[in-house]
């Protein structure tokens, strides 16, 4: 990383609406890149840390961090994250896609497009559907990836600017996707205009975001890192898409990621009753003002406490503890809590790239799963405990002599 040219900023104003009454509620230190693992040898040279604090925008309601990282550090060599290691994901995205497809009755002259489409997890359901699609990912391994099973992908970060490129091309889409992006974007407003740019007359962009009221709710504060520069309520997306012509016209609730929000935004108006719903519900919990946020900070060191809590207790009972999920989350986690070999001797992870490597700041080593069968250590911390379900299932084996894991959110909790 070059040293001396400038890789972070703070806001002074908001990323949304340019509002400068911001008002911080969440200060988790600084921080290493949740998604930057440690290569071997980097071990003896310290990794840059940088500010993490969540701040609450009094005039669109938008949650955002204060920092912003160089998305040229954040997302494009050595990004590790590829879809296409969780089952579960590929199929909610098979789902989503072939629901579209009955729905809108894509076929040959429809044209997709997914910002940030990653490995081509999404995008091959309509390549196998003879339906042309374009991915467009900042990531060169993820976006190779793509190529080489037939998701013809552009490796670029998608702007405003690229936006107009494709636009002055003829590019125009049916369908947009953009999952788990739209959070990560440093210049919020280009990326909407973005789509606005290139989205058809009659065409849908389908957004998938985490969703702010679980993350305070289940004290998910883990799932806050420097990729994630929003966090998005109802309230503040119908602001941020009308900025730009576009309307949130529906909406569902997932439970996937801790809890995520399906946008259906469209070039017309002709707002559902699920949209008009969460924006009355959110009016009504506070979501849309800031003494709602008061107490989280408290509610996150009391978990932090009590997770510490219970690891000292196990390891004073001489209690081994590994950790499973090289997750960005679980980066968050660990660092914020401070735990580290004083109680974790290894995370186990399916995604080969992240094999070999170490946890960002705590340096955990990083391997396969199979080593919790090779050493069978007595507990196991589900940092990815977004996936709980699927990798208890994965580890029957592990549980069966014995094992247990420790859930973490949203109250630490050991499962059998
Ligand atoms: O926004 C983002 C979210 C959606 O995904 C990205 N910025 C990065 C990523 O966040 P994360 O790293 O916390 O993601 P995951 O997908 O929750 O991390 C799960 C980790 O667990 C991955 O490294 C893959 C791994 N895994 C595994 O080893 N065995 C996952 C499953 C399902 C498994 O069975
Ligand atoms: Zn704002």
């Amino acid at each position: 990383m070059a040293s001396g040219t400038q890789i972070s900023i703070t806001e002074r104003v908001c990323r949304s609406c340019g509002g400068d009454r911001l008002e911080t509620f969440l200060d988790l230190g600084k921080t290493p890149l949740a998604d930057r693992l440690v290569n071997p040898t980097d071990l003896g040279s310290p990794e840059p840390r940088f500010p993490l604090r969540l701040a609450f925008c009094r005039d669109c309601s938008l949650v955002q961090i204060t920092e912003t990282v160089d998305p040229k550090i954040l997302f494009a060599d050595a990004y590790p994250y590829y879809s296409s290691f969780s089952p579960a994901l590929l199929e909610h995205s098979r789902q989503n896609a072939a629901e579209l497809i009955a729905r809108r009755g894509l076929g040959a002259q429809s044209l997709i497009i997914e910002l940030a489409s990653n490995d081509g997890y999404l995008l091959k359901n309509y390549v196998e559907a003879g339906i042309p699609v374009l991915g467009i990912d900042p990531a060169d391994g993820p976006a190779a990836a793509a190529n080489a099973i037939g998701v013809p992908t552009r490796c670029a970060f998608f702007t405003r600017e690229f936006a107009r490129s494709l636009r002055s091309d003829g590019v125009r889409a049916d369908v947009i996707h953009a999952n788990n992006v739209l959070a990560h974007v440093a210049d919020t407003n280009g990326f909407v205009a973005g789509i606005a740019g290139i989205l058809k007359d009659d065409g849908v962009a389908v957004i998938e975001v985490p969703y702010l009221e679980p993350l305070i709710q289940h004290c998910e504060f883990d799932t806050i890192y420097h990729e994630h520069l929003c966090y998005f309520s109802v309230t503040a997306l119908d602001k941020l898409f009308r900025r730009h012509g576009l309307f949130l016209n529906d909406v569902r609730q997932l439970s996937i990621h801790g809890g995520s929000l399906r946008l259906y935004v469209e070039a017309r108006e002709r707002v559902q009753d699920s949209v008009k719903a969460m924006l009355a519900c959110e009016s009504e919990t506070g979501l849309d003002s800031i003494e709602y946020f008061r107490t989280f900070s408290t509610k996150v060191d009391r978990l932090k406490q009590g997770l510490l809590a219970m690891l000292q207790n196990l390891k004073s009972d001489g209690a081994s503890i590994a950790a499973y999920g090289a997750a960005a989350k679980g980066a968050t986690l660990i660092n914020a809590a401070g735990i580290g070999r004083n109680f974790i001797d290894f995370v186990v992870d399916r995604n080969v790239h992240k094999q070999g490597k170490y946890m960002p700041g705590q340096r955990l080593p990083i391997c396969a799963p199979d080593e919790l069968l090779r050493t069978q250590p007595d507990y196991v911390l589900m940092l990815a405990w977004n996936f709980t379900d699927e990798i208890l299932s994965q580890q029957q084996e592990y549980r069966a002599r014995g094992g247990k894991f420790i859930i973490p959110v949203p109250t630490p909790h050991v499962v059998q």
